[in-house]
């Protein structure tokens, strides 16, 4: 059985006994042959921050390159800064012209991602180009146009979609304090990510979905089945692909 196998079954076997789940202090961490892109979807508070933190965790455990954590959208960067006021200062920006930010936003990020992929760390990704066309279409933006900005990014090697019905989110805390957080819209982003997992579904990449309405640990349980069947599938040589293209990057 190869190192990773290895790592992942004795995960699987401890899985069984705790939560979370370190590795052994004994077992060495595996050199990826290529890292994989990971990422967390899903309506507001549902729990991805929280997910992918927690995953980031267990990844730095499995693996020697170290793992990352990218947050879309990343409110650091200049474009970000002019989303942060659009989401959480209430200023006006045209819808598609937010649009094209959110886009550029992950666009800053994507030579970044495939060289950290190719160098054997594996990507989280709190939200992606999924949130980019649910929240837009959403607004009546026509989906398609919304998906031609993101055509050609790092592809996910898996997409977790936490799953929670709108009205259970506005429970957890903050729920309400920016632009979006309103049950109504909710509905009807919700209504685009399932067109959206359909799509995904018959192009033959389906989403993982995660019952995102119980504990922390019971979703942290879940995610971590899914993702060692992923890291398993990257390092057997699977490209780095392009998201809605043909053309991908073979793994090293
Ligand atoms: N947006 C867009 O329009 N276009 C784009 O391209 C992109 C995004 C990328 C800001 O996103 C907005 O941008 C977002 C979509 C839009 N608007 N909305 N809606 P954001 O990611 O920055 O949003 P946020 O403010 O971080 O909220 P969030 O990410 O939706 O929350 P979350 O990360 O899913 O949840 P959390 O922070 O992990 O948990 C929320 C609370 O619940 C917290 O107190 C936790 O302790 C608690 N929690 C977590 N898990 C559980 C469980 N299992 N049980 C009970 N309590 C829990
Ligand atoms: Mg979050």
């Amino acid at each position: 059985m190869d190192p990773l196998c290895a790592a992942v079954s004795l995960e699987k076997r401890k899985r069984t006994h705790t939560l979370p789940l370190p590795l052994s202090p004994c077992l060495p961490a595996i050199s990826m042959r290529r890292g994989a892109l990971i990422v967390l979807e899903g309506l507001d508070r549902c729990g991805k921050t929280t997910q992918c933190g927690l995953l980031l965790e267990r990844l730095r455990a499995v693996s020697t390159a170290e793992p990352q954590l990218l947050k879309f959208p990343d409110r650091e960067t200049s474009t970000g800064k002019l989303i942060h006021g659009y989401l959480a200062e209430g200023q006006q920006v045209h819808d598609r012209a937010v649009h094209l930010l959110f886009s550029a936003n992950r666009w800053e990020k994507s030579d970044m991602i495939r060289e950290a992929l190719l160098a054997g760390s594996c990507i989280v990704c709190d939200r992606y180009a999924y949130s980019g066309i649910a929240f837009s279409a959403a607004k009546g933006i026509p989906l398609e146009w919304c998906r031609q900005c993101d055509v050609g990014l790092p592809e996910p090697d898996l997409v977790l979609f936490l799953d929670m019905p709108p009205g259970a989110s506005e429970k957890r805390a903050s729920y309400g304090e920016e632009r979006y957080e309103r049950t109504d819209f909710q509905e009807r982003v919700k209504d685009v990510f399932q067109e959206l997992q359909q799509q995904e579904k018959e192009r033959g990449c389906p989403w993982t979905i995660i019952n995102a309405d119980q504990s922390i640990e019971e979703v942290q349980r879940d995610i971590n089945l899914a993702v060692d069947a992923c890291l398993e599938s990257c390092n057997q040589g699977k490209p780095v692909a392009s998201l809605w293209s043909d053309e991908s990057t073979p793994a090293p």
